[in-house]
């Protein structure tokens, strides 16, 4: 291992040399209220020492949901810089500072684009399985949460809902080893089981799944053909 005085500077040596090539995408820097402030790598968003400035930037969270209603997890990779090995939600990424990603309204449109790139570079779903009118853009969380001593995030993230409404709408997988390590359908019963697990030190699970899962998860996958009552652009709930 590197001295503590490399790693905190955020060498990437000793890392995956394509998780290392992805921490030079480019992020969306955002005030608190969500407003584009600018743009900086991923490593930089990502390093404890920037977060503790301040610096903030935009994120997504998708749940998706297959016909018989049941959501779809991941297990990170061992390769994953930042919390490897957590089990969470189906896929969460960033928007990138592209045009076609930065562009707002119309239910977030440039996140949900980011989306449905990401689900195609982790779990290989082809993107026309993946229609952008099918993402729900339910309400925005902004969090703060180490992965330890060097990196951690600092985000306002978009949670994307996706449901297929019959077997003809159920997405093809080919995961991707770098990213994935496995995924599996859980209902609410066996998703309650895994958050159990986790309190008891038997898995371990992302910080911002468990937030999202202890506010809000429940409520809303009670009323998956209902979430007209749910949506909450304006609100930024801080966590
Ligand atoms: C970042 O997720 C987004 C959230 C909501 C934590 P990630 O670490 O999986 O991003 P990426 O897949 O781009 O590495
Ligand atoms: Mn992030």
């Amino acid at each position: 291992p590197l001295p503590t005085t490399a790693m905190a500077l955020g060498d990437l040596a000793t890392y995956d040399e394509e998780q290392v090539r992805l921490m030079g995408e480019k992020c969306i820097l955002i005030n608190r209220d969500d407003v584009k402030v600018g743009y900086e790598s991923k490593k930089n968003c990502h390093l404890m020492t920037n977060i503790q400035q301040g610096l903030l930037h935009r994120a997504f969270s998708v749940f998706l949901f297959d016909h018989a209603g049941r959501l779809l997890l991941q297990q990170r990779s061992d390769e994953k810089i930042t919390f490897p090995d957590c089990y969470t939600n189906t896929c969460c990424s960033h928007p990138l500072n592209t045009p076609s990603e930065l562009e707002e309204g119309n239910n977030a449109i440039g996140v949900r684009r980011a989306a449905q790139r990401k689900l195609g570079h982790e779990l290989g779903i082809p993107s026309d399985q993946l229609p952008l009118d099918r993402f729900q853009y339910l309400t925005r969380i902004h969090y703060l949460a180490p992965s330890d001593s060097v990196w951690g995030e600092h985000e306002i993230d978009y949670i994307l809902f996706y449901r297929a409404t019959s077997p003809a709408q159920d997405v093809t997988l080919n995961v991707n080893p770098n990213e994935v390590k496995s995924v599996r359908y859980v209902t609410p019963a066996e998703l309650k089981q895994l958050l159990t697990d986790a309190q008891d030190g038997k898995v371990l699970i992302t910080p911002w799944f468990r937030l999202i899962c202890e506010k809000f998860i429940f409520q809303w996958w009670a009323q998956l053909d209902n979430l007209n009552a749910f949506i909450d652009t304006k609100t930024i709930h801080r966590m």
